[in-house]
């Protein structure tokens, strides 16, 4: 089985600032940590961080085929993309939509999400480990 983890504008900036939101640890950690667990797992996974809307559109239209699922945190484009919406459709790959901070808690503007409506689920606000909970979820529902 191989996933796609697809991580939006900013994501690569986790640790250095609002730590109070994101936690202390970096982008290089999360990797890892992702990393492990899929060896823990035994699938492939491929990562993947843009801060470029079309990048994102282009990373999600080459899983086509490709990929067995999708986890994917938007972070700021969430609230703003149909593009990224459009493009989970056209592929019809399964895919989690992932929030490391509990959303559904934060401000107004991010209680809108376009990408929620072509997602299998979505997992936010625990931190780090959503990214674990996600590949799980796709790895149990649709791994051999
Ligand atoms: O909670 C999440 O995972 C978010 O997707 C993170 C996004 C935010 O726009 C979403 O509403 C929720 C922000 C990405 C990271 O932003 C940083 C800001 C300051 C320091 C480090 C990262």
């Amino acid at each position: 089985m191989k996933l796609f983890v697809i991580n939006g504008p900013n994501l690569n900036m986790l640790g250095i600032r609002e730590p109070g939101i994101y936690g202390s640890e970096s982008y290089k950690d999360l990797c890892e940590m992702i990393k492990k667990h899929a060896a823990d797992r035994n699938i492939e996974v491929d990562i993947f961080q843009s801060n470029h809307e079309g990048d994102l559109v282009d990373k999600i239209q080459s899983a086509y085929g490709v990929c067995d699922g999708i986890v994917i945190n938007p972070a700021a484009y969430t609230h703003t993309s149909v593009a990224i919406l459009d493009a989970v459709k056209a592929v019809a790959v399964p895919t989690v939509e992932v929030h490391i901070s509990d959303v559904s808690k934060r401000e107004d503007f991010r209680q809108i999400s376009y990408i929620r409506s072509a997602c299998d689920t979505t997992i936010a606000g625990h931190g780090f480990n959503v990214y674990i909970e996600a590949m799980d979820y796709l790895i149990d529902k649709y791994g051999e």
